[in-house]
């Protein structure tokens, strides 16, 4: 469960960071699923392979799945979201590349396969340390604010129609994330530390010029009644939230 000051800092700025999350023996054993499901080597570059989507592979037990993660999800949603999963995003080392912070974040529930609506909240987690330059995740805090009153101006385009704005190839994510107060943050952390991210939270990836690969672990969940409120861009922030 969350304490008080968590669910505050959520609220406030669109994520929180639980250090340590995840205890080492469940983590090696990810790591060791992982490594055998691409076939490499943890320790020897040379078999690693560049995809940065690990096809067919989640974590098991699942990431969105582990009881301490239930815990938080049945308080954040009020037993009103489903989903979890635990499949992974690879950046694999770059060493020789120059490092640049990336310039504009996205929202997520527009993927490839369409809007399906009612996206609520998402965990990313690593199996190694990552350091500064090494492939974070990069997020924009409190960028949830202004996504939520650009949707309260423009309910209509909560299904991602957005891009069929004139200036969407101009702008592309700069829409939302130009709209942030903050700049851009890298989530820096040790095996097992976790960050927990609203829906309208603007988010990418960054390049990794250290030595290890960047692996990441993602779960996601969206409002079961998803079909019912999808449409709905309500004034009480919080109306699809159990806290
Ligand atoms: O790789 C990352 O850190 C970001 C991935 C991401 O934004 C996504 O999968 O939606
Ligand atoms: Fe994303």
């Amino acid at each position: 469960m969350l304490d008080a000051d968590q669910i505050t800092h959520f609220k406030q700025h669109g994520y929180v960071i639980l250090r340590g999350f995840i205890d080492n023996d469940l983590l090696q054993n990810w790591r060791d699923q992982f490594w055998g499901h691409v076939s490499a080597q943890a320790d020897d570059p040379a078999t690693w392979p560049d995809d940065y989507v690990v096809k067919e592979f989640s974590v098991d037990p699942a990431f969105g799945h582990l009881p301490q993660m239930q815990s938080i999800i049945e308080q954040l949603g009020g037993g009103m979201f489903s989903g979890g999963g635990g499949s992974m995003l690879v950046q694999w080392p770059k060493p020789d590349a120059d490092w640049q912070a990336p310039t504009q974040g996205h929202i997520d529930g527009y993927g490839p396969g369409g809007w399906s609506g009612g996206f609520m909240l998402g965990a990313t987690t690593y199996l190694e340390q990552v350091e500064a330059g090494g492939g974070g995740f990069f997020y924009w805090p409190d960028s949830h604010l202004p996504v939520q009153e650009y949707f309260r101006r423009h309910p209509q385009q909560i299904d991602g129609s957005f891009t069929k704005r004139d200036d969407w190839e101009e702008k592309k994510w700069a829409l939302f994330s130009d709209d942030a107060t903050c700049p851009p943050q890298e989530f820096i952390g040790a095996a097992g530390d976790v960050i927990l991210w609203h829906y309208f939270m603007c988010h990418t990836g960054s390049p990794n010029v250290n030595q290890r690969p960047r692996l990441a672990v993602f779960s996601r969940w969206h409002r079961s009644d998803r079909e019912q409120m999808k449409w709905d861009i309500p004034e009480d922030f919080w109306k699809y939230w159990g806290m």
